[in-house]
């Protein structure tokens, strides 16, 4: 039986992990977290993805996956570690090279090490081969690497990571091939074979045309202020076309993901002038947000807002670069108060309320996040809690005319002609 052992069991590691193990692989799960391997250890997990748990169960109860603290040798290594933004917006790749070195005395000649992590092109070259070469072995003959993205949407993760295409990107020949025998395995998508540094940038391009559509739908919501137009009308009118798909305009690109990998391209070359300023636009949504905020607020004494979901976008639990957190932050600071609810969240920078204490005598609902509990809120039963019943919801996700009939007024973010 092939043995994977995967480094990193976050939200990409452990549907990995477990997806291999639950399909004959012998896995062994790697986390330097002591707290994440026991909770794994005892069948429990410590992320939010639909379908996750049953898995991660069936893995552990099959005696095909364990848990571990430290790397053992294995065929085949997975690295699945975070990339986070340094403050100078450059990759941190703290967490890949201690991974990378981690695995060092366990390396055999034949084995296989694959890079999930998404990193700044030259990465696996450049990087990760030279501490490679300190195993003493031929890297790309003896010991092969590639580099195999990961592609799958959070909220989505079991369904995408078998039937998305996956893009193998091999030092060499050799190393794609052995990266390919392995996927193919339990990935029903096409396996796109191509260089490493090629799967690095095009992994990076996924995302970062993602932000960077995004960011036009912002520019589209922000000059329809100016010009006191429907940006959301604009966009669904402008979508008819056939070959024009705008994203649409929210708080901000929050996430692990679009939120970060852009700057990777930034870092790498002077000529990423359009991605940079993309990332600039995103990011000042969530002041644009405060500054509606602070109009619809401007007659109130004393305000409270009721903030509904903190995460980066709904039905997820993450609140990585979420736009929510800025968002709060500054309507703090400016002494408005502040009642939080999401459903999803247990631990965050500020203080989480249940619905009713964060309903309580506010002034206004600003929704950021866009969890389907929040479809099924009672308009009539929050609005007696409320001191003024206003409702903003940047998503443009909520049923306004509940809203309007429970005797809210409601604003829309990008809908600025609005007369409620
Ligand atoms: N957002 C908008 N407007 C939109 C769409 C999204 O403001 O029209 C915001 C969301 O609210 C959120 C952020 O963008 O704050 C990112 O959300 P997302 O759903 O676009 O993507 P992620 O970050 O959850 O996952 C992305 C996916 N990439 C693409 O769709 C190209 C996923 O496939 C990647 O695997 C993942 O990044 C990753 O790990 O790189």
């Amino acid at each position: 039986m092939t043995k994977i052992c995967v480094l990193g069991l976050g939200y990409i590691g452990l549907p990995s992990a477990s997806i291999f193990a639950t399909n004959g692989f012998h896995v062994v799960g790697v986390d330097v977290d002591s707290k994440v391997v026991d909770v794994l250890s005892k069948g429990h997990i410590h992320i939010n993805e639909p379908g996750l748990k049953t898995v991660v169960s069936a893995a552990i109860q099959s005696g095909n996956m364990i848990v571990r603290q430290v790397p053992e040798p294995a065929d085949v290594f997975i690295i699945a570690v975070p990339t986070p933004l340094k403050e100078d917006n450059a990759a941190d790749l703290t967490y890949v090279l201690n991974a990378t070195e981690s695995i060092l005395p366990f390396l055999r000649k034949g084995n296989l090490v694959i890079l999930e992590s998404t990193c700044p092109p030259r990465t696996t070259e450049d990087i990760l081969v030279p501490i490679l070469q300190k195993s003493g072995y031929e890297i790309g003959d003896e010991i092969f690497l590639a580099h195999c993205p990961e592609r799958v949407l959070p909220g989505n993760i079991l369904y995408e990571f078998v039937n998305n295409d996956r893009i193998i990107g091999g030092i060499n020949d050799n190393s794609s091939h052995k990266a390919r025998e392995i996927y193919e395995k339990v990935v029903q998508g096409n396996l796109l074979i191509t260089d490493a540094t090629s799967a690095e940038m095009a992994k990076l391009m996924e995302n970062t045309y993602r932000d960077v559509n995004i960011a036009l739908a912002n520019e589209v919501c922000r000059v329809a202020y100016d010009l006191n137009l429907d940006a959301l009308e604009i966009i669904r009118l402008a979508n008819m076309h056939p070959r024009v798909n705008l994203h649409q305009p929210g708080p901000g690109v929050g996430g692990h993901c679009l939120a970060v990998d852009p700057w990777f391209i930034v870092e790498k070359s002077d000529n990423a002038k359009l991605i940079r300023l993309s990332r600039e636009i995103n990011t000042a949504m969530p002041n644009f947000v405060v500054e509606l905020v602070k109009k619809m607020l401007d007659k109130t004494v004393k305000p409270k807002i009721t903030v509904l979901g903190v995460t980066y976008k709904g039905n997820v639990d993450d609140v990585r670069e979420s736009p929510a957190t800025k968002i709060i932050r500054e309507l703090k600071q400016k002494n408005v108060e502040v009642g939080i609810y999401d459903p999803y969240v247990k631990n965050y920078e500020f203080e989480l309320s249940n619905l009713e204490d964060a309903c309580i005598s506010s002034d206004l609902i600003l929704l950021l996040a866009d969890h389907k509990e929040f479809k099924y809120l009672s308009a009539n039963e929050l609005g007696l809690l409320m001191r003024n019943k206003q409702l903003f919801d940047t998503r443009n996700y909520l049923k306004h005319s509940k809203w309007q009939d429970a005797g809210f007024s409601v604003k829309v973010l990008g809908k600025n002609n609005q007369n409620s």
